[in-house]
């Protein structure tokens, strides 16, 4: 399979990627919430009733996992990743090694990684990966993100980028703008234009090709903490304009994050946007991990497994649906 097939699978014909890649410090965080216990083998139970959940396949194209699920396997033995590919869905590998303190930047942080990344993408894809992710995060303030937090998480994504394409496998890059802080959502539209324009630039330096990845970006939104927040429309269409301005349209997908917004948030302002915009050069999809998840928690918590995969499959379907913009909020019943 070569970059644009596999990409086209992640991304196309309504579907979109399970991030089912928490580290395990952010996995421990979601299970202390519902009362889990941190273990490995709770965390292979978990991961097993998401990636066995019949039907996941008619909406899911990818899923990405992380380090120590990678290399787990189900009940009888199967690998996870093969285990997807038998599906039809694109097992993928988050590859960076965590955000750390950016030096001379308070408050900033960019993604460490790098050393030894060709010879550990050499291994993944030996087991089956077709695709990687890499994640920054930048952080809005009235004086952030920095102009050298900006052009360093973007080099650094650039990089990672170009050493996935030599390794044969597609690059999710995910420049992270974060929902946390009271700002408006005309300062996160134009920190979000700063990054990806950044992001680009960077890209294209590195000879990375750009009908190979798919983006990962946040959508353009009101900070969590401010008073005023801008309503599904407003999201939407910001969100669009900014992407039409700054994303090339070589680049097969677009796969939102969803970065705390609540599962039933997340699916409507996705749908606005495709019910809004018919003709757009790329696939407008998602990559969600706490918006495909957060319900499928809470059963697997109490023991329901099948009440699970069933609200794991809804909220795939759910979607789905709003990458087609056919969703409507009827069919959440
Ligand atoms: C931003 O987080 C990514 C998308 O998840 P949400 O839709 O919940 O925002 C997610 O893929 C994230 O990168 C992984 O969970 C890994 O996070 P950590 O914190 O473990 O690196």
């Amino acid at each position: 399979m070569n970059l644009q097939e596999i990409a086209a699978i992640m991304t196309g014909n309504g579907k979109g990627i399970l991030a089912a890649d928490e580290s395990n410090g952010t996995c421990g965080k979601r299970f202390d919430s519902v009362g889990i216990e941190k273990t490995e083998e709770n965390r292979r139970l978990y991961r097993q009733t998401l990636l066995t959940t019949p039907g996941l396949e008619n909406y899911i194209g990818g899923v990405i996992l992380y380090d120590e699920t990678f290399f787990q396997k189900t009940d009888d033995g199967k690998p996870f990743p093969e285990l997807l590919l038998e599906k039809g869905i694109m097992p993928g590998i988050k590859v960076d090694m965590g955000l750390k303190d950016l030096v001379n930047f308070p408050n900033e942080k960019h993604t460490s990684g790098l050393d030894g990344l060709r010879e550990r993408l050499a291994n993944y894809v030996k087991n089956g990966a077709k695709f990687a992710k890499w994640r920054a995060a930048l952080t809005i303030t009235d004086e952030l993100p920095s102009h050298n937090a900006i052009h360093t998480s973007a080099h650094e994504l650039a990089h990672y980028a170009a050493l996935c394409q030599e390794a044969g496998i597609v690059p999710i890059v995910e420049p992270e703008v974060l929902i946390n802080g009271d700002h408006t959502i005309e300062r996160s539209e134009e920190v979000m234009i700063d990054v990806l324009t950044t992001v680009f630039k960077e890209l294209k330096e590195f000879k990375v090709d750009l009908s190979g990845i798919v983006l990962k970006p946040s959508m353009v939104i009101s900070g969590s903490e401010c008073p005023n927040q801008a309503s599904v429309a407003e999201v939407a269409d910001k969100t669009v304009k900014v992407l039409k301005e700054c994303v090339p349209a070589d680049v097969p997908g677009i796969a939102f994050l969803s970065g705390g917004q609540t599962e039933v948030q997340a699916t409507e302002n996705l749908n606005e946007m495709n019910a809004k915009n018919s003709n757009l050069p790329w696939n407008l999809t998602f990559s969600y991990g706490r918006a495909l998840q957060a319900s499928a928690l809470k059963k697997f918590a109490g023991n329901d497994i099948e009440g699970a995969q069933k609200a794991l499959l809804h909220r795939a379907k759910m979607n789905s649906l709003a990458c087609q913009g056919k969703y409507s909020s009827a069919d959440e019943a």
